[in-house]
């Protein structure tokens, strides 16, 4: 494998962003995601990869094997970015697959199984609030008929977006049976400290933290910030402030260790300093690898927003944008990779980010391959993997799908 060949296209695909560097932004379906998309379909091709993609615009590059009526070997992740994003989240798993299959086509390796490279649209919730978009209609974790309902900040829907970027078709045909592919394996950054941490090379992913996400709109009265006087106050941002705080005290009290609550989006209307907040939406993340613990806290967070809401005199809607279960991963992929981890130093862990491993999983055994990144930073500019990681990761996959799917 040529490392530097894969730094220089980690590079070209960054240049595809709505910030300037180091940050990439490359919200799903924008023009730099479909300049993105363009382009590395070209690599693909040029790899000599049969390239296709589904209603959602779910990418599949398959290298065909010498016995078809074996089941594919997947791997791939996704290239969107939040914004002020860094360039590896996802695009590891992207490009990283991508060099392990020039690599192995280079070492003479010929597959018996078919092996497929696939790149899942808006694995971020940025445009529609919702993660892991492409991979829940393939995995069928989510129906066609709630995707449609979909719109974003501005009420486009995802038909909308999707049909301006190319991909028509039916959104139920984007769903693969349970035993579609023979197996899934994600090479990505760790979005965590622990590699580092302990020195080690490779992690290999034996359970992925279960997300939900929710928006919260609290409407109360307004008025001007000088006439309306305390008492009779009904102001939305207060109720949002305590529906913050309470995020984080039920999961710090009823949360697993692994427990995690973020209010990362908190929306005011009307937004002016003499103007007593009448409306406010919030978008919280709460996440555990203990489902019963996560539902305990998504439990009591719906009743003391109920009363935050009655005892400031507000309007509350709670939409349950998700609410999923942990995955875990599969033994026997995890072998492999361990196998294939022999001469690095490796452990076993779980994944605290999300990703498209955690629906694959329900219609396929899949594991994931971390690699370490700097201080467990991501999702963000200064975002960083050291290239003999990314090496090894990569080659520690290139080892994982050979051993899958078999040599002719
Ligand atoms: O939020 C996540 O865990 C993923 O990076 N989208
Ligand atoms: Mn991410
Ligand atoms: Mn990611």
């Amino acid at each position: 494998m040529s490392i530097s060949r894969l730094l220089e296209e980690i590079d070209s695909l960054a240049a595809f962003s709505a910030a300037p560097a180091p940050a990439v932004t490359r919200v799903v379906f924008s023009e730099e995601d479909s300049k993105a998309r363009t382009w590395l379909k070209a690599r693909f091709e040029e790899a000599g990869l049969r390239v296709r993609h589904d209603a959602i615009g779910n990418t599949f590059a398959r290298w065909e094997g010498s016995d078809p009526s074996r089941k594919p070997v997947a791997t791939g992740s996704h290239i969107d970015a939040i914004p002020n994003a860094g360039k590896y989240d996802g695009v590891i798993g992207v490009l990283g697959a991508l060099d392990a299959f020039r690599s192995l086509r280079e070492s003479g390796f010929s597959p018996k199984a078919p092996m497929e490279i696939v790149l899942f649209t808006s694995e971020e919730p940025t445009l529609f609030g919702i993660g892991c978009l492409g991979s829940r209609l393939l995995s069928g974790s989510l129906s066609p008929e709630a995707a449609a309902t979909l719109r974003d900040r501005n009420g486009k829907s995802l038909d909308d977006w999707r049909h301006e970027a190319g991909f028509a078709g039916d959104l139920k045909d984007a769903a693969l049976p349970i035993g579609h592919f023979a197996a899934f394996v994600e090479l990505h950054i760790e979005q965590g400290p622990l590699l580092e941490r302990e020195k080690l090379a490779i992690g290999i992913v034996e359970k992925i933290a279960a997300p939900a996400a929710w928006r919260v709109r609290l409407e109360g009265e307004g008025g001007h910030a000088g006439a309306v006087l305390m008492p009779g106050r009904r102001d939305a941002l207060l109720g949002g402030a305590e529906t913050a705080l309470a995020v984080e005290r039920l999961v710090n009290t009823l949360g697993s260790d692994d427990g995690v609550g973020t209010t990362g989006v908190f929306h005011v209307k009307p937004g002016a300093i003499n103007s007593v907040p009448l409306e406010c939406v919030l978008e919280i993340d709460i996440r555990d690898t203990d489902h019963a613990a996560r539902l305990a806290v998504e439990a009591a967070l719906k009743s003391e927003i109920q009363n935050i809401a009655t005892s400031r005199k507000l309007e509350v809607t709670v939409e349950v944008i998700n609410s999923d279960p942990p995955a875990i991963c599969d033994s026997g992929v995890i072998s492999v990779i361990e196998a294939a981890s022999e001469n690095l130093p490796h452990r076993r862990m779980i994944s605290r980010a999300y990703h498209d491993s955690l629906f694959l999983s329900r219609i396929a055994p899949t594991s994931m391959i971390f690699i370490p990144c700097r201080n467990g930073y991501s999702h963000r500019p200064d975002e960083y993997s050291k290239p003999e990681d990314i090496e090894k990761g990569v080659q520690v996959l290139a080892r994982t799908l050979a051993a899958l799917a078999g040599t002719t």
